[in-house]
């Protein structure tokens, strides 16, 4: 029974996956549990737990009250959707919600013609990074594709959207205090009239995807307070013009970046180079994880950074969930 509820599971995962790319969208996180509990929403994005604080009174059986402060869980699921307008065929349908894992209580942060997509919450619950095209939507005509998008920063009822930096797939560092993030190295604009999907052109999107990587992306890590005060740029810590480096996360107990990387002369529709890598940003070392001829996509820590959890071909087209632990052994879908 326990193995009949497994497959059941995973083969509606692998159809959610393929039907949300169908219309333009990456899911990327947290597929599994979301299918398991049964919510009907699409593109969740990232759950972080974090603690309020409730008031709890007692009553003693005496005269006197006691009022005691008591930390309890909650947890939220950050997600896009155009649940508000499902026929629009508009990349700006696509809004920011937050929900409680059961799929109640879901919020709309964001209301506009533009293209939301990959928020993330912030450890403590209380900021949300997110990718918007915004910017590139007012100019007329746009000045690079669509579907090349800007970190924007907002509060978790979505109050003082501001953006941040060039790049797309935005994860938190352990203490909210640095981003990291997948954007073109050389940053070069890229000539909108190329027809998709700009093959080779740096500064370019690999595919027509939101967020999508470009031909020469890399992976990024900057300090936010130093990008509010326009006062620091973004680093740079793959640096491989061979090599499209996308989708980081990082780890939420340690400083390691766990990221995908294929060839730029790769089938970027099913990439069979591509592999996971964890970048290790205290000593430097960069260790593979995978190792076959299909695609890994969008790596994911687990809470506790022992293990991670991945979007991967296994013998078929459409993508299953697979997991290992954070030094690549036990690897299980
Ligand atoms: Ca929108
Ligand atoms: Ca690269
Ligand atoms: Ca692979």
């Amino acid at each position: 029974m326990k193995t009949t509820m497994k497959r059941s599971a995973m083969k509606r995962a692998s159809m959610l996956i393929y039907w949300v790319r169908e219309r333009g969208v990456v899911i990327k996180k947290r597929i599994l549990s979301y299918m398991l509990i049964g919510a009907a929403l699409m593109n969740p994005r990232r759950q972080r737990v974090f603690c309020c604080a409730v008031l709890a009174a007692a009553l003693s059986l005496g005269a006197s009250r006691i009022v005691k402060a008591q930390q309890c869980l909650v947890s939220t699921i950050a997600f896009t959707s155009n649940r508000d307008a499902p026929t629009s065929p508009q990349q700006g349908a696509f809004e920011v919600y937050l929900m409680n894992p059961d799929g109640t209580n879901v919020r709309r942060l964001t209301d506009n013609t533009d293209g939301e997509a990959f928020p993330n919450l912030s450890p403590d619950g209380k900021r949300i990074v997110f990718e918007s095209n915004r910017d590139n939507a007012l100019e007329v005509p746009p000045q690079v594709p669509l579907n090349i998008g800007d970190l924007f920063l907002m509060s978790d009822t979505g109050n003082g959207q501001t953006r941040l930096t060039r790049g797309s797939s935005a994860s938190w560092s352990p203490d909210g205090k640095y981003i990291t993030f997948h954007r073109s190295a050389s940053g070069l604009a890229c000539p909108v009239s190329v027809p998709p999907a700009y093959p080779g052109i740096p500064g370019c999107p690999i595919k027509t995807d939101p967020s999508a990587a470009t031909w020469d992306s890399d992976i990024f890590i900057a300090r936010v307070g130093g990008l509010l005060d326009n006062e620091e740029e973004p680093i740079n810590i793959t640096n491989s013009p061979e090599a499209i480096d996308d989708d980081p996360d990082w780890s939420p107990v340690a400083q390691e970046i766990v990221f995908t990387s294929h060839s730029v002369t790769d089938n970027q529709v099913n990439s069979t180079t591509a592999e996971i890598y964890v970048k290790n940003l205290e000593t430097g070392a960069l260790t593979r994880l995978t190792f076959n001829n299909e695609e890994e996509r969008g790596p994911a820590w687990s809470p506790d950074g022992s293990r991670i959890v991945f979007m991967c071909r296994r013998g078929g087209p459409d993508f299953e969930i697979c997991v290992m632990n954070a030094d690549g052994s036990g690897k299980c879908n």
